[in-house]
C-alpha cells in the first residue's frame, strides 16, 4: 500500500501542529503507524491522499451514521451557505433542531446549542452546580466526557475517591470536587453516596460507555444511579454524545427507559458539522443566562450551516426508523465474524455490542469496566489493526474505541470486512 503522500504530509504537519493532528487519537500513536491523511469520503468509503480506499468504521467517531457526504445533507449545507455562514443571532434553524431533539427525547424540555461535546458537558456541569448550589460531581472511570479541566480526573489512590488530575496542566484544585468511581460497581456507588450525597451537584455517566471500548451498563446499574440521584436531589446527566440518536432515536435513555435530569449531545446531531447541545427539564435549564445566573455563551453556537446539517440528519433518521434495525443487523454480522475468527484461530476475544456500536477486546475475560478493559492484549490489537488497514478496513486506531456502523455500509462492505477479519486473525 502506497503511503508516500501521507508520510510527507505527516512529516510537515508534525512541525507546526502538535503531533501533526488536531486531536490526539488521530496520530496513530498506539498502533505505531503514519496516519492516512484523508482526501475525501463518500458513503461508507474514505479515501486517503495516496488514493487508497478504505471501508470506514470510524465515521468521524460517530457523527456519520448516514455515511459520508449524504446527498441530502450536503445539499442542505450548500443551500445554507448561500445565505451566509454565521450571523451570531437567533435563527429559525436553531429552533428547528431544538424542536427535533425535544420531540425525540422526552426528558429534554429545553436545550442550548454549543459547538462541541466538551463544551456541552462543561456547560451542563456548571448548570447542575448552579441549580443545586453544590460543588461535587461524580464520574466513572473509563468514561470520557471531553477535555474540560474538572473532568480530566482519575480515581485517587486507595479509598480516597476524590479525583486526581488525569492530565498535565490541570491543577489538583480543579479536580478536588470530582469523585471518580468504577463503572458498573453498584456497591462502590452506594458507598460514595453514603459519604458524599449531600455535596453532590451531579452524577455524569455514559449510559453505554464508548471510551474504554464499548461497555454496556450491567443490569440494575443505571437504575441504581437514577434511584440514588433522585433520592438525594443530585442532577443525573447522561452523556449521550456517542449514544444520542445512535443507540435509538431516543438515545440510550429511550432504550433503557431511564430518564436523566439533563442530557448532553454531540456528534450525530451536527451531521458531521461542529455541534454539541445540552438540555433537560425547564426548571433546570432556566438557571442559564440570560434568564438565570449561570453564564454560558458561544460565538458559533447554533451556527446555521451546522444546524442545517443536523436538522437534515435527524430528519432522515426520524423518518426512516428502519435504519436503526438495519445498521444493528450489520453490526451483528461483524460481531459474529469477530467471534468466529477468534474461535477458529484460538485468539481470546470478547465483543461488546450495543446496536450498531461495537468493540472487539483481545482478552478472554468479560469487559465490564476500565479494569477489565485494561487487561486486553494491545499488541494483538495493534497487529490486528495493521492487518485490517492493509486489507482496506479503516477502524479506530485504539483498542479503547468503538466500531461505528452506518446506513451506507452495504452487503459488499460487510462481506469484505468479514473476510478481512478472517485474514487479520490468521496472521496474528
Ligand atoms: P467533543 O468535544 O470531542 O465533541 O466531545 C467530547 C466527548 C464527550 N462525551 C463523549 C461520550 C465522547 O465520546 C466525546 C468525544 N469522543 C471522542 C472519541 N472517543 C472523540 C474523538 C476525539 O477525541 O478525537
Amino acid at each position: 500500500m502506497n503511503t508516500e503522500k501521507s508520510q510527507l504530509l505527516f512529516e510537515k504537519s508534525r512541525n507546526i501542529i502538535p503531533g501533526g493532528v488536531n486531536s490526539p487519537v488521530r496520530a496513530y500513536k498506539s498502533v505505531g503507524m503514519t496516519p492516512p491523511f484523508i482526501k475525501s469520503a463518500q458513503g461508507s468509503k474514505i479515501i486517503d491522499v495516496d488514493g487508497n480506499e478504505y471501508i470506514d468504521y470510524v465515521g468521524s467517531w460517530g457523527p456519520m451514521i448516514l455515511g459520508h457526504a449524504h446527498p441530502e445533507v450536503v445539499s442542505e449545507i450548500k443551500r445554507a451557505c448561500e445565505d451566509g455562514t454565521s450571523y451570531g443571532a437567533p435563527t429559525e434553524k436553531e429552533l428547528m433542531l431544538a424542536e427535533i431533539i425535544i420531540d425525540a427525547v422526552p426528558s429534554v424540555e429545553m436545550v442550548r446549542m454549543v459547538s462541541s461535546g466538551t463544551e456541552a458537558v462543561m456547560s451542563a456541569v456548571r448548570v447542575a452546580r448552579g441549580f443545586t448550589g453544590r460543588d461535587k460531581v461524580l464520574k466513572f472511570e473509563g468514561c470520557y466526557h471531553g477535555h474540560s479541566d474538572g473532568l480530566l480526573a482519575k480515581a485517587g489512590s486507595g479509598l480516597l475517591t476524590t479525583g486526581v488530575p488525569d492530565s498535565a496542566g490541570v491543577p489538583a484544585d480543579y479536580v478536588k470536587n470530582t469523585i471518580v468511581a468504577p463503572y458498573n460497581d453498584c456497591d462502590e456507588l452506594e458507598n460514595i453516596f453514603k459519604r458524599y450525597a449531600n455535596d453532590l451537584a451531579a452524577v455524569i455517566v455514559e449510559p453505554v460507555a464508548g471510551n474504554m471500548g464499548v461497555v454496556q451498563p450491567k443490569e440494575g446499574f443505571l437504575a441504581l444511579v437514577r434511584e440514588l440521584t433522585l433520592k438525594h436531589g443530585v442532577i443525573l446527566i447522561f452523556d449521550e454524545v456517542i449514544t444520542g440518536f445512535r443507540v435509538s432515536f431516543k438515545g440510550a435513555q429511550g432504550y433503557f427507559e431511564i430518564e436523566p435530569d439533563m442530557t448532553v449531545f454531540g456528534k450525530i446531531i451536527g451531521g458531521g458539522m461542529p455541534v454539541g447541545a445540552y438540555g433537560g427539564r425547564k426548571e433546570i435549564m432556566s438557571v442559564i443566562s440570560p434568564i438565570g445566573p449561570v453564564y454560558q455563551a458561544g460565538t458559533l453556537s447554533g451556527n446555521p450551516i451546522a444546524m442545517a446539517a443536523g436538522i437534515k440528519t435527524l430528519e432522515i433518521l426520524r423518518d426512516n426508523p428502519h435504519i436503526y434495525k438495519s445498521i444493528e443487523e450489520k453490526a451483528v454480522e461483524l460481531e459474529k465474524a469477530l467471534l468466529d475468527s477468534s474461535k477458529q484461530y484460538g485468539i481470546p476475544l470478547k465483543v461488546n455490542r450495543m446496536g450498531s456500536l461495537l468493540s472487539g477486546f483481545f482478552t478472554g475475560e468479560d469487559v465490564t469496566d476500565l479494569k477489565t478493559a485494561m487487561k486486553c492484549d494491545v499488541e494483538h490489537f495493534r497487529k490486528y489493526f495493521r492487518n485490517m488497514l492493509q486489507s482496506g478496513i479503516y477502524m479506530a486506531p485504539s483498542q479503547f474505541e468503538a466500531i461505528f456502523v452506518s446506513s451506507a455500509h452495504g452487503k459488499e462492505d460487510i462481506e469484505k470486512t468479514i473476510s478481512a477479519v478472517d485474514y487479520a486473525f490468521s496472521k496474528l
